[in-house]
């Protein structure tokens, strides 16, 4: 190989295919990532040598570093983000397709020549424990150290990975360059029936960090289908009771919608004389597969966090607070000029003499030249941190086999109509809740903040094929294990008529997960109404928590009105998804309106 010290590999399938992404972005260099502390060292001091990376100060933030993305590099792409397969109709009407063919060649131009007076790292990595029969591998080409580090920490990166693909061609080809940055030419493509992701002119997580939504999702949800499994944006987390069992959930909630949070939750004072303990498997990602004992099982793929930092406090998240004090990569958020980190709603007061996202001088109150607060931290500012660093963090992570899970949570941020908590009727209902999810938009995507829209399964960004065929895939599913989980429904997010939130979340949510886990355990009380079963009168334990009764009627209270125009919007939305829509949705739909004109 030209320009390049050491092969580790003597796989000629790879060998050959980065000699070819080398022709066409012409790097001065390759050079291999082989997990080594020594080799990210090197790494880490010529990205603090270009400015590329920035240390924090190693006393209080041992091993951890800062990183301002571009201005207008700040999140996920969804308009630059493609499905690029044989047939249109495989992709489906919620992605965005490309002819392949036509793909590589518009995207070969932006990629041609664009590491020229650079490196190309190759990062050989594996989404799920290094040599699982539930892992897949992948290898990502790449010209920026942001990215390799960050790989680094996201999932497991190393020659022991390429030990285990041996002369095999099952591998994910992702090339991704930095290129110009230009947002016009950015783009986001998926290959899938190619194994293949290239991502072009950005230098943001998810755009970049190809085996986390490209990979892990988008790639990954085309091949369970195939293969009979599940890819999900969700977390994962169990809870253990004094007698030691310990209960499994898979929650998915949009971008920016809490997965995090609830994934470290605290139990709150009132429940703490219960004596339960969170264990965290997973934050935003759970492959998930049928077993032979008739359960789903889940693992989480990564082994980081590439967590939102701003509302990170200790009272909101102490569990992330003291997962990234070291090993920590920040992205966009206050810089202080003693080296420390800061963000709106964090802990503390911002360090003086800070300099915000954009590199600018900086303090509490600044204001534009209109008068507007200017933030310090972008909305969407992150850090990425081991998971194992997390205080909560699960020993079963590294279990090949995963957790069977108990119940499956979907939920939004919806201001009006959805109660905190309500149970479907049955796995298909299930499916239906999950199908019809939505949320307001949040600053993980570019787009109008707040407006409402449909996020099936918070998938709809992250679906790799036909949403209608995935649908059905959920149902079918359902039909071929013995012991499904129950599916619930939840809102943190509802808000009373002076805007503000009516519950008051985070550790607090264990309430609403202990009904849930009662529930498909088969006890606990519930009420039936039309969209599903909530909890009954005195069903949640509100042991030490002041919530006026009225409250807690007015964040269970489910409006008939506004659930029948719900109703007609959903109809509308799977109208637009064509054809493919399982009937066994549609009636899911009639049954939803039959219930909501009954008895009136
Ligand atoms: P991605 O990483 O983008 O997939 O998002 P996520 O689902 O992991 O979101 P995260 O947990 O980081 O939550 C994002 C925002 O939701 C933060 O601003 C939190 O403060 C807020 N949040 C999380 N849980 C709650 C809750 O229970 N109640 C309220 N009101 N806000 C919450
Ligand atoms: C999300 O937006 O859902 C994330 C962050 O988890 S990113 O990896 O950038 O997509
Ligand atoms: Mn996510």
């Amino acid at each position: 190989m030209k320009n390049c010290d050491q092969v580790l590999t003597t796989n000629s399938i790879v060998t050959h295919w980065i000699e070819e992404m080398a022709a066409l972005c012409l790097p001065d260099k390759i050079v291999w990532i082989d997990g080594s502390d020594e080799q990210r060292q090197e790494l880490i001091a010529e990205a603090c040598r270009t400015g590329e990376i920035i240390a924090l100060n190693q006393e209080q933030y041992p091993n951890s570093y800062y990183h301002r993305t571009h201005p207008l590099d700040v999140a996920r792409v969804e308009d630059k983000t493609f499905i690029c397969c044989q047939r249109e109709r495989d992709a489906g009407a919620t992605n965005n397709w490309k002819n392949p063919e036509e793909a590589y060649t518009e995207a070969a131009n932006f990629f041609r020549g664009g590491m020229r007076g650079r490196v190309m790292y190759v990062v050989p990595f594996s989404m799920g424990p290094v040599g699982s029969p539930f892992s897949k591998i992948g290898i990502e080409l790449t010209d920026s150290i942001y990215v390799v580090l960050n790989m680094m920490i996201m999932c497991r990166v190393g020659k022991q990975v390429l030990d285990v693909l041996g002369h095999s061609d099952d591998f994910t080809r992702c090339l991704h360059s930095k290129a110009t940055l230009d947002p016009e030419k950015r783009r986001i493509l998926h290959f899938p029936e190619d194994n293949t992701i290239w991502s072009v002119n950005s230098g943001y997580g998810g755009n970049v960090l190809l085996g986390k939504k490209c990979l892990a999702l988008r790639m990954a949800s085309w091949m369970a289908r195939k293969e009979g499994w599940l890819a999900e944006h969700m977390l994962i987390l169990g809870v253990e009771e004094p007698s030691g069992r310990v209960d499994y959930v898979a929650a998915a909630f949009p971008s920016a919608c809490g997965k995090t949070n609830l994934a470290m939750l605290i139990p709150p004072e009132g429940l703490k004389s219960k004596g339960y303990r969170i264990w965290t498997v997973g934050d935003d990602i759970a492959w998930i597969r049928p077993d032979t004992d008739g359960r789903l099982w889940a693992i989480n793929p990564e082994a980081g966090f590439f967590g939102v930092a701003p509302g990170t406090n200790s009272s909101s998240n102490r569990n992330a607070l003291l997962t990234v004090r070291k090993n920590t990569i920040f992205t966009n958020v206050v810089l202080g000029e003693d080296g420390t980190v800061w963000w709106e709603d964090g802990e503390g007061d911002p360090p003086a003499n800070a300099t915000d996202w954009l590199g600018n001088p900086w303090y509490p109150g600044k204001k534009d030249e209109n008068g507007k607060e200017i933030l310090g931290a972008h909305p969407n500012s992150r850090f990425t941190a081991p998971l194992n660093q997390c205080p909560s963090a699960s020993h079963r992570m590294e279990h090949h086999h995963g957790v069977p899970i108990s119940a499956f949570i979907f939920g939004g941020r919806r201001n009006h109509l959805a109660p905190l908590v309500y149970e479907a009727y049955s796995w298909n209902h299930g499916v239906f809740v999950g199908a019809s999810m939505a949320s307001e938009r949040t600053s993980a995507q570019y787009g109008k903040q707040g407006e409402v829209r449909r996020d099936p399964f918070a998938m709809l960004p992250f679906c790799g094929y036909n949403v209608a065929d995935y649908f059905k895939h959920w149902i079918s599913i359902g039909r071929s294990i013995k012991h499904p989980p129950k599916i619930f429904h939840v809102n943190w997010f509802r808000r009373d008529e002076n805007n503000k939130f009516l519950w008051p979340g985070y550790g607090e949510n264990l309430r609403v997960l202990e009904w849930i886990l009662q529930r498909a355990r088969g006890e606990g009380d519930a009420v039936e109404t039309p969209i599903g079963y909530i909890p009954g009168k005195e069903s949640l334990d509100m042991t030490g928590l002041e919530l006026a009764p009225e409250t807690l009627d007015e964040l269970l209270t489910v409006n008939r009105e506004d659930w029948k125009a719900e109703a007609d919007d959903i109809e509308q939305f799977f109208d637009s998804l064509g054809l493919k829509v399982p009937w066994e949705l549609r009636n899911e739909l009639e049954a939803l309106r039959n219930r909501l004109s009954d008895d009136e």
